[in-house]
């Protein structure tokens, strides 16, 4: 049986609802995976580790049983060999970190209305709304607001993978096969539906709660996966410090940590908070669909010359290596940076089940209907909360 909250968050008048669009893949679309970290270490603390540039080192062939010149010969060529990669290294250095080859700059900057979503609460959606309706392979950014006893009750997925990332307060899962968990300030929830999930999402605390939560795509291969979850307590989140720029590594790397997250869709999340007067530089792969959303106080994003955008503002960046920002205010900066490999594969979404064809999205109505092909659970299961 459907419940009114129920037949709410899945009538056809949800703006989550309202995308039917099919895009023809590009053909041969590069696929790689970002390059290993020049210099990698973990930092799994609660404490920000100082991040230090990396540090060349040369080899010293065994030379043995050689006549004098050819040690000579063999010398002279070491030493000319250390010191033109050592320089060329810091050269490197020096150079990623005042710059990059093709810095990434804003193409397009959308402030994220308040809007009615789920029962009752409130969101302020920038991607998978209509003027930025697919950013491949991000689905959905919401930044939401909510207070008992309204919330997002059951409700199926299937397709994608959702992360809610607290940013106040405290959010309870649910789910039907039994999953239940409750994520805080900080905490971090990575859901791969992959062929079904069933669950209530619902705010575990009294006054307001508040999160990002975002929808990332996964690819025609992943899609009927086994639903799995990846929770991260926020003194678990791999964290790192340089020069009044702090970084939450949620997803991939930043100042040389990396995040123990495992994303089947090559993906980078970080929380960045930039203190007044600092600058960042980081690096994102090439060929990577990226964008920025500003939480708090406002910055100046790709150019220096640019024009400062504040929160709620979501910032799509053009092609390039890396992305530049700057604090030129008198107020802590703090942003969220997210980064993905396009699929490039067509998107058909009806609400919450995002396919590849009309046809599978036909199915995993019926699916979700019959409770079949990893529904079953969804006949006799609701919410307790
Ligand atoms: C959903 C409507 C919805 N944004 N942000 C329809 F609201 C939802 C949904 C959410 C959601 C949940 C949280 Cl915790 C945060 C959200 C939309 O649950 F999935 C459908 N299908
Ligand atoms: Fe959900």
């Amino acid at each position: 049986m459907m419940t009114r909250s129920m037949m709410k968050l899945l009538s056809p008048s949800s703006p989550i609802y309202t995308t039917l669009s099919s895009r023809l893949a590009r053909i041969n679309a590069t696929r790689h995976t970002p390059p290993p970290p020049k210099s990698s270490r973990s930092a799994r603390s609660l404490t920000c580790t100082t991040a230090s540039n990396p540090k060349s080192k040369s080899k010293h062939p065994r030379l043995l049983l050689l006549i004098v010149s050819l040690i000579l010969l063999a010398a002279f060529l070491l030493i000319r060999a250390t010191m033109s990669s050592s320089s060329s290294s810091s050269d490197a250095v020096a150079a990623a970190a005042a710059t990059f080859e093709k810095p990434r700059t804003v193409v397009k900057k959308l402030l994220a209305e308040s809007q009615p979503e789920g029962d009752g609460a409130t969101v302020r959606r920038s991607i998978g709304r209509y003027e930025l309706r697919n950013l491949d392979p991000f689905l959905m950014l919401d930044e939401f607001s909510v207070s008992k006893p309204a919330g997002f009750p059951d409700h199926p997925h299937r397709g994608f993978e959702t992360v809610t990332y607290m940013l106040e307060g405290a959010f309870t899962h649910q789910d039907f096969a039994g999953h239940k968990g409750t994520i805080s300030t900080g905490d971090v929830q990575w859901m791969t539906a992959g062929r079904g999930i069933v669950h209530s999402e619902m705010p575990a605390a009294d006054g307001v709660q508040k999160g990002l939560q975002l929808w990332i795509n996964l690819s025609s291969k992943d899609k009927m996966i086994e639903p799995r979850y990846q929770e991260l307590m926020s003194k678990d989140i791999s964290c790192a410090e340089k020069d009044g720029v702090e970084v939450k590594i949620i997803a991939g790397e930043a100042f040389g940590v990396r995040s123990p997250v495992y994303t089947r869709t090559p993906t980078m999340y970080m929380d960045f908070t930039m203190q007044p007067g600092s600058q960042l530089h980081q690096p994102i792969p090439e060929g990577w669909n990226a964008f920025v959303y500003i939480i708090d106080g406002e910055g100046v994003f790709g150019r220096e010359k640019a024009s400062p955008a504040a929160a709620h503002h979501c910032l799509v960046l053009g092609p390039g290596d890396g992305l530049s920002v700057w604090n030129k205010s008198g107020e802590p900066l703090r942003f969220a940076l997210v980064g993905g490999q396009p699929l490039n594969e067509p998107v058909v979404q009806h609400g919450p089940f995002v396919m590849n064809t009309r046809a599978e999205i036909q199915q995993a109505m019926e699916d979700y209907y019959y409770g079949r092909n990893g529904f079953e659970k969804a006949r006799h299961w609701s919410s307790t909360a």
